[in-house]
């Protein structure tokens, strides 16, 4: 098939993180991806090497851009329905006109809220065109559209995470606001008084005037080295959605600051999926976890993040073991790629239907 993607980059790394995973997939899946975008340097920093044959990357926000050179597409993915007001190029209208009879199917952020399940592949009707746009939930059940897991690399997925040993390697990433000084003067401390040995990696700075013997700033990597990168901590602070779900995927115990609204709606969503993630875990664990959690994310009336991270030392074995049963879990449920084919499979076929389909 030839396949749109329309990434509206509104801020930070997420939507052309994701559009960027999803685009290599489909194109390493045999696809021909057209993937729409409006801001090249964040494309440059996740994907310098621009090597997946069947992917092309095309900068419409450019003058010279020509939506009518793509009417034959035979899907158009809008992630996170960027396309609104908040941009400045709407060059999602102009591929809509472009291609008036391609499927459109737009996918929502990655919530466990469980609504998504009744919302998950619904449509609504243009009252103006009659276009259809469908919506695709990623999610973790099998009545949501699931997780992009097929990318994940295969000697990762065998490598065996085992009870963490001696050194304790800590990766950070983080928004301004995590409380990232006082988990810094924590490790120290803890390292100090000879009660732990921990080294933290920072992607991006470090606190500025600060020095800290155990912590190093990392530089940004490539989307295709993230993997990689997780892979060799024991323990992942991670945040918004992609890296979210690689720190899921890796198997490792994790700590999640959520990308914060301000109508406050990321708090529920926060607890939303603790609740779902700690099912299993012994009731001090769970509550070591979710202090840590609150604190990081900095919301009303939680324990202070120094006390809350002492808090968990403890528990690493089964906060390991717990992350295992997670990831595998994660591996067995619905692969969000093979349900956009899927759905896609089951649309009416355009005139410019290919056979390969
Ligand atoms: O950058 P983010 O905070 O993105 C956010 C969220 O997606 C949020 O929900 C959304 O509303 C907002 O963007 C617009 O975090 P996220 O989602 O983890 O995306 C980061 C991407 O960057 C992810 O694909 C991993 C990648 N990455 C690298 O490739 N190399 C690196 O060194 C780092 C630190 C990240």
């Amino acid at each position: 098939m030839q396949i749109g993607i329309v990434c509206k980059v509104i801020d930070n790394y997420g939507d052309a993180g994701f559009s960027l995973r999803l685009a290599k997939a489909l194109a390493i899946k045999g696809h021909s991806v057209s993937l729409f975008h409006d801001n090249l340097p964040t494309f440059e920093a996740l994907y310098p090497a621009n090597d997946v044959s069947g992917l092309q990357l095309i900068d419409a926000s450019r003058a010279e851009f020509n939506a009518d050179a793509y009417r034959l597409l035979d899907l158009v993915i809008e992630p996170f329905g960027t396309s609104s007001e908040q941009t400045e190029y709407r060059f999602d209208l102009a591929i809509k006109e472009s291609c008036p009879a391609t499927p459109w199917l737009l996918v929502d952020y990655l919530s466990s809220e469980e609504w998504v399940e009744s919302f998950h592949l619904s449509q609504s009707v243009d009252p103006n065109t009659g276009r259809i746009t469908s919506y695709f939930y990623p999610g973790f059940t099998d009545k949501t559209g699931g997780l992009i897991h097929c990318d994940y690399p295969q000697y990762l997925r065998q490598a065996k995470n085992t009870a963490i040993q001696n050194t304790l390697k800590v990766f950070v990433f983080a928004y301004p606001n995590a409380p990232l000084l006082e988990l810094l003067q924590a490790c120290e401390e803890l390292n100090e008084q000879g009660l732990a040995q921990i080294e933290i990696g920072v992607a991006g700075k470090l606190p500025r005037n600060s020095k800290f013997e155990y912590a190093t700033a990392l530089p940004f990597c490539p989307q295709s080295q993230f993997d990689g990168l997780l892979a060799g901590h024991d323990v992942l602070f991670v945040r918004g959605e992609d890296s979210f779900v690689r720190a899921q995927l890796a198997g490792k115990p994790f700590v999640w600051q959520i990308y914060p609204t301000q109508d406050l709606a990321h708090a529920k969503k926060l607890a939303d999926f603790f609740k779902r993630y700690s099912t299993g875990l012994s009731a001090p664990c769970s509550s070591a976890l979710w202090n840590c959690w609150a604190s990081w994310n900095r919301l009303e009336e939680c324990a202070g993040f120094i006390e809350s991270w002492q808090g968990l030392q403890v528990h690493w074995t089964e906060l390991q073991a717990h992350a295992n049963r997670w990831r595998n879990e994660l591996f067995a449920g619905p692969e969000l790629v093979k349900e956009i084919l899927t759905w896609r499979s089951g649309q009416t076929p355009t005139l410019m239907e290919k056979p390969d389909l």
